[in-house]
């Protein structure tokens, strides 16, 4: 008699959803590109937490990295903004819908050189969203000139030298009042997940600075954004494991070693501490160590600062509870006689 064999169902998440319906169209990005291991890092966050896809916005601006929003989360709503306006375009939209989930993905070309005002007015204003640079040193798509985070004295494919200062986003995030601020790299999917999970969760300005090796213009000897330059030169300050406030603690780390950060909303990381000189939550100590480890050519990554307890730009405006799209009239709309006052204490 033939025997039957039945495949296993597909493992689901809490909301119900296979990973593949994280997904999104086919890259058309060169293979071995950084940005496609950060899009599938989103894909891994996004699918483990569980987040209903019909509730995130990705906008982006122009490059190859602005192009990734079209390989991950095909379910989600998506714009390409003009180069370098994906911040405005992410602050008006989450002014309108304080409800959907903000996730701005943009290029260090799009974001420190035609965008850098954009960018450090929605860090600076509070924006509630999780902001990724994918940061490769160089305008990838249109064929690997200098972007302003390449670093003095690094070389081009065909050897010409930058001599231009270099702009360290993280550094200027922190000190434009981001709430939660890190650095990792996409080949490094350990670091890099938990580090998203923990953005999302933040109820504030996330901002990400992922490293993302340009292989076609800049993965050679001489430049400092190469996969092995990354990799020989990465200084990791913790590594986390991110925890929603629905799972209980169980982290196998000795004890001392781990620090607990809860957020706001209940969520909480477990922080192992591999530098025990570096403190999270002091944003001054935080940037001299930067500053300190990248005039030695080292490159620091993880978790870099965290305020526990952010505001943001609806709080700041004391805009209303729901999404302007759910107001009826009656409310939009207060009527003449409100109209008339209104203009008369301007008088
Ligand atoms: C207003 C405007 N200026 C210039 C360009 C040309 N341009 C397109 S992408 C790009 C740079 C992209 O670099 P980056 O943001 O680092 O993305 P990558 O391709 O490296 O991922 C430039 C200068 C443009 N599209 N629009
Ligand atoms: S040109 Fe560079 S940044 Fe663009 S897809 Fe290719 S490897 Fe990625
Ligand atoms: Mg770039």
């Amino acid at each position: 008699m033939a025997t039957t064999t039945s495949t296993p169902p597909p493992k689901t998440n809490r909301v119900g959803l296979t990973v593949v319906d994280y997904r999104g169209g086919k890259t058309t990005l060169c293979a071995g590109c950084g940005h496609n291991a950060i899009s599938e890092r989103i894909i891994d966050a996004m699918y483990e937490m569980g987040v209903p896809p019909e509730r995130v916005i990705k906008p982006s601006g122009i490059g190859c990295s602005s192009k990734s929003p079209a390989y991950f989360m095909g379910r989600s709503h998506s714009f390409n903004a003009v180069h370098g306006r994906m911040p405005s375009v992410l602050t008006g939209a989450n002014l309108a819908n304080r409800d959907l989930i903000y996730l701005g993905v943009s290029g260090d070309g799009d974001s420190a050189s035609i965008g850098l005002g954009q960018f450090a007015h929605c860090l600076r204003r509070g924006v509630n969203m999780v902001y990724i640079v994918e940061n490769n040193g160089v305008y990838g798509l249109t064929k690997g000139q200098f972007s302003a985070t390449a670093d003095r004295g690094s070389k081009a494919k065909r050897g010409a030298v930058n001599n231009d200062s270099s702009i360290d986003l993280v550094a200027m995030a922190m000190q434009l009042g981001a709430t939660f601020v890190a650095r990792s790299f996409s080949g490094d999917k350990e670091q890099l997940v938990p580090i998203i999970k923990a953005a999302l969760e933040h109820k504030g300005a996330a901002f990400i600075d992922v490293l993302s090796p340009c292989v076609a213009f800049n993965n050679h000897l001489g430049s400092t954004k190469s996969f092995d330059f990354v990799r020989m030169h990465n200084e990791a300050v913790n590594r986390l494991d991110f925890i929603t406030g629905r799972e209980p603690i169980k982290v196998d780390y000795e004890p001392g070693t781990v620090e607990i950060v809860e957020q706001h909303d209940g969520s909480k990381i477990a922080l192992k501490k591999l530098n025990s000189d570096y403190n999270i939550h002091d944003k001054l100590a935080a940037m001299s160590f930067l500053l300190h480890y990248a005039a030695e050519g080292q490159i620091v990554t993880g978790l870099l600062y965290v305020d526990s307890d952010p505001d943001d730009l609806h709080y700041h405006l004391a805009t209303v509870d729901a999404p302007l799209n759910s107001l009826a009239e009656k409310e939009l709309c207060p009527g003449s006689a409100t109209l008339e006052r209104f203009n008369a204490s301007l008088r």
